[in-house]
């Protein structure tokens, strides 16, 4: 059955691999499953058909067949419940890769979120100078943590999983910021997802959009 995503006509990051498709794309590369995109506009994700795959209006979805899914946190849980490669076997692995996957989401990516917010959508208003130290702060108390607990370990727990494509994704955001550089295992750690040929291939995908070339 085709897999069809929908991604940015252009991303306002300018193929950077910043925008939520690029998630979507890496766990279905990992996958082994080809998809086919299409390309919205931020017109076009506010009218009726897209709205009725997509209440928020937002991109990515999936569609499979009769199946139609938002939220790239079940986008790509459904893939790697789907298919293999994302999760473990063995139920308590698969538990806690889960659980990486909701910690991702959940508790590392809301800070992050705050922090561009605070300098892409407030970075005018009288009150950022003052804020973002706060939030810097904040984001730093999640790093600390989860770069005391990966230590010199290559993955979060055991084998690359559906937990480190979402945990390594949520760090992204933080490359131009400079704050990763306080910790060398997170770097090393974001290096490892990078170069994990399936992530070449959704990066170059959504580059080869956002360059024009698709
Ligand atoms: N919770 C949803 C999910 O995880 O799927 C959030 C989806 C979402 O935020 N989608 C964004 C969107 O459609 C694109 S990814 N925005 C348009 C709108 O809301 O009207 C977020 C994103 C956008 C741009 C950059 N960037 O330029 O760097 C990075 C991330």
């Amino acid at each position: 059955m085709t897999i069809t995503i929908t991604a940015f006509e252009r991303s306002p990051d300018g193929g950077k691999g910043l925008a939520r498709d690029t998630r979507v794309r890496w766990a279905l590369e990992e996958a082994g499953q080809r998809y086919e995109v299409r390309l919205v506009s931020f017109k076009a994700m506010k009218e009726p058909a897209h709205l009725a795959l997509h209440p928020f209006g937002q991109i990515p979805t999936y569609e499979e067949g009769e199946l139609a899914l938002f939220e790239t946190g079940a986008i790509v849980f459904h893939i790697a419940q789907r298919h293999g490669g994302l999760l473990p076997d063995d139920a308590s692995a698969r538990a806690r890769a889960i659980m990486w996957m909701f910690a991702a989401l959940n508790t590392v990516e809301p800070p992050i979120l705050e922090l561009a917010n605070a300098r892409l959508l407030e970075g005018d208003k009288p009150w950022t100078a003052g804020r973002l130290p706060l939030v810097k702060a904040r984001v730093r108390d999640k790093l600390d943590q989860l770069a005391n607990r990966l230590g010199d370990a290559d993955w979060l727990d055991g084998a690359f999983s559906a937990g480190d494509l979402l945990m390594v994704s949520v760090l992204l955001r933080l490359k131009a910021s400079g704050i990763l550089d306080e910790y060398s295992n997170l770097v090393a750690y974001l290096s490892r997802g990078e170069a994990r040929p399936a992530y070449k291939r959704a990066f170059d995908a959504q580059l080869a959009v956002n360059a024009g070339r698709k």
